[in-house]
């Protein structure tokens, strides 16, 4: 198996197991036009049943005389026109469904609020099949937010920015491809876990997009994920105008720009009636933005904003990542943590209402541990949605595995505490608790054209995990992980054992040997996001900084003598930040600045628990290939053998890691690791020593990453 079919397989039951299902007698379709989501759901239900129990049935679109043992799939509006209400049916919201596997004369309904909603049932239906799980099902489903996006970051020549798994499906050589296969199967993925929305090209945007030729192929993109339930949007360059329109200026409040960018809406509508809306990244590492010509970040957002206006439902996914990267590290004070809040904080009244503001979970940048973004307590008005990363960017890129859905929900559990009430954010994204009408949730994603999607079978965990997370917040990491391997890999319990164990322990034991007590991910900060380099987080203006010297190390965001992060969040948060024996632990390096030999709260000093945990994270990455080769036989053996190749690497590379940061601190600091490991591995044989014929030694910077600096 290569992949492709994600955990959408639908693996054949024995034969004992689907004898026992009852037979469907035909697929009754609501809707028969072919690019309606509900009879891609009819279809969808067909190859399904036909795969998982053998079942071959015909689709018909009529619902006529009594049905009896049919699958009947419609809105709940169709199907009560025709046949009347249904009296149990709640109160649906938008996207959400009724699933009755029992219904009258043995039926299955299969019922959306909209179409949308339909296929999810139907997907719904199908997967709980595939699971084994043929019990009596009757019950409605809604979803915890309206916006469930993910963000592609593709370029137009075919590439993609923190990709991991080959070149774009949807851009090759400047255009948008012709062939549309993947772009299908893609949508298919996203639908059945209840995305509704792609962005699909990259934040950092190229106005090329708006070429006619290009038009013409969003076009096509929206055509194929349409009939999917799964709609478009696109990333802006906010200056377009000048560079593509051939204006003078990009100013958001000249009206000659306003009028450029709802003569380019008109267009982009043509192509795609039902586009999403626009994703804007500006003022942000080197992007143009209001900003650049004194405006305000809301005038930005807004002139787009207005331009959607007349569409419909289109909305202004405008990022919080806004931030200066030429940040001076010698002022104690300075604090890229700080942006967003500094930036946005202030326009809170003062955006269009069809502007969300888009914020990055933690303040700065997708790191293996950060607190939430402050950001997420501080709007009111403004609605904003929250944005995780399913791309393993700083988490190893595909090459480790890193299980997020544990990370996710520890960040959507939070309670801000907002006026010192409840302010959970799963609530506040949800738009709950603060009021909002449309909120919800974006992911970068990052799939590419390799038959595994994303560059590791394992990696498709996450994938997952973010639309049942988007869904339902409360859904639990170890019960998605469970369901996931099921489908994706089988229904054996040593499979579904082994892979949730591997999961479950793949954060903390990364945090472990990638940076702990909230140093953030000690990686390559300037380029690649990848491999140790501890030495690359200061001294640049890109603000990851952890201001090591030879005695003390950490940010210090306190209000009283740091950057006042801290006070930032709502008071009683802050309380717990301000103050080093409040502030927990994994977090302590994020908020206080420490000498290597301050004690946690485990008795440890910093140092030694740096040594430690490197040690502790390493080991535990080589139990990884051991426990997986418990599925040999149990699970094809391509994907066995490609996920064991990449777990072997990743163990291997966790020591790379372990050496390389704790050579690093302890040439900074001096102090001696107290059970003598670290620069004392007489065992170990350095690259450099060995004599392969093909390979010359050459001296790497930075030193410590690379064997012995070699
Ligand atoms: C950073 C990525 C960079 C993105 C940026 C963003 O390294 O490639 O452009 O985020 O989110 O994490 O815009």
């Amino acid at each position: 198996e290569t992949g492709l079919d994600g955990w959408l397989r639908y693996a054949p039951h024995p034969a004992e197991t689907s004898n026992s299902y009852r037979a469907i007698s035909n697929i009754i379709v609501l809707n028969k036009s072919k690019t309606s989501p509900v009879y891609t759901a009819g279809k969808e239900v067909q190859d399904g049943l036909r795969r998982i129990l053998g079942q071959k049935i015909e689709i018909s679109g009529e619902l006529s005389g009594t049905p009896s043992s049919s699958v009947i799939i419609g809105t709940v509006e169709a199907f009560s026109s025709t046949c009347g209400k249904i009296p149990e049916i709640p109160e649906l919201k938008e996207d959400g469904f009724w699933l009755n596997t029992h219904a009258e004369n043995d039926c299955v309904h299969i019922l959306g609020e909209n179409e949308r909603g339909a296929i999810y049932g139907a997907f719904e239906y199908l997967m709980r099949l595939a699971q084994g799980n043929l019990n009596h099902v009757k019950s409605a489903s809604n979803p915890s937010a309206p916006i469930r996006w993910v963000n592609q970051w593709d370029n137009l020549d075919g590439s993609i920015e923190r990709g991991y798994a080959g070149p774009s499906i949807f851009f090759r050589n400047g255009e948008v491809v012709t062939d549309m296969t993947r772009v299908a199967q893609f949508a298919r993925l996203l639908s059945s876990i209840r995305l509704n929305a792609v962005v699909v090209n990259n934040v950092n945007a190229n106005p090329k997009l708006f070429s006619k030729t290009n038009l013409d192929g969003l076009r096509r993109i929206a055509d194929t994920m349409r009939p999917w339930g799964v709609r478009i949007g696109i990333s802006l360059y906010f200056d377009s105008p000048k560079k593509f329109g051939g204006l003078p200026t990009s100013d958001p409040l000249d009206p000659a720009v306003n009028d450029w960018w709802k003569d380019i809406t008109a267009k982009v509508y043509e192509k795609v009636p039902d586009l999403v809306g626009y994703t804007i990244k500006a003022n942000s590492e080197g992007q143009p933005g209001p900003l650049s010509y004194n405006r305000t970040l809301a005038d930005g957002a807004n002139m787009f904003a207005r331009a959607l206006k007349p569409y419909g439902d289109g909305v202004v996914m405008y990022r919080a990542f806004v931030y200066n990267h030429h940040l001076d590290e010698s002022v104690w004070t300075n604090d890229r943590a700080n942006a967003a809040v500094d930036y946005f904080k202030e326009l809170d009244d003062q955006f269009e209402d069809n502007v969300i503001v888009q914020i990055k979970w933690g303040p700065i940048d997708f790191q293996v541990r950060e607190p939430p973004s402050p950001l997420l307590a501080n709007l009111r008005k403004t609605k904003g949605a929250i944005e995780f990363q399913v791309a393993q960017e700083y988490l190893g890129q595909q090459s480790h595995y890193v299980y997020m859905a544990p990370l996710w929900r520890e960040i959507l559990d939070y309670d801000m505490r907002i006026d010192d009430k409840p302010s959970v954010i799963r609530d506040i994204v949800s738009g709950e608790r603060l009021n909002w009408s449309r909120s919800g949730y974006t992911a970068v994603l990052n799939i590419g054209s390799d038959s595994t999607w994303i560059g590791h079978h394992l990696s498709m965990s996450n994938l997952y995990a973010y639309g049942r997370l988007a869904w339902n917040p409360l859904a639990s990491s170890v019960s998605i992980i469970q369901d996931w391997a099921r489908l994706t890999f089988g229904l054996n319990e040593t499979i579904i054992d082994t892979i949730t164990k591997i999961s479950m322990e793949s954060w903390p034991t990364y945090e472990k040997y990638s940076g702990n007590l909230g140093i953030q991910t000690l990686c390559d900060i300037i380029y690649t996001h990848y491999g140790p380099s501890p030495g690359s987080q200061d001294g640049n203006g890109w603000g990851q900084w952890t201001r090591a010297n030879a005695h003390s190390i950490g940010m210090d965001r306190t209000v009283a003598t740091g950057s006042g992060n801290a006070g930032q969040y709502p008071p009683e948060i802050a309380a717990i930040y301000e103050n080093i024996e409040t502030t927990p632990d994994d977090l302590l390096l994020w908020f206080h600045h420490v000498p290597y030999t301050h004690r946690l709260k485990s008795g440890k000093t910093v140092i030694q628990h740096f040594y430690d945990e490197h040690y502790e994270g390493a080991a535990h990455a080589q139990t990884f290939p051991i426990e997986w080769a418990k599925l040999e036989g149990l699970i094809d053996d391509h994907r066995f053998k490609q996920t064991a190749f990449k777990l072997q690497y990743q163990a291997g590379h966790a020591l790379v890691w372990r050496d390389s940061v704790n050579n690093f601190y302890f040439g900074k600091s001096k102090i001696p690791d107290g059970k003598n490991r670290v620069g004392n591995h007489i065992w170990r044989i350095e690259a450099e020593d060995m004599h392969l014929s093909g390979y010359k030694t050459v001296s790497v910077t930075p030193a410590e990453a690379a064997s012995c600096g070699k």
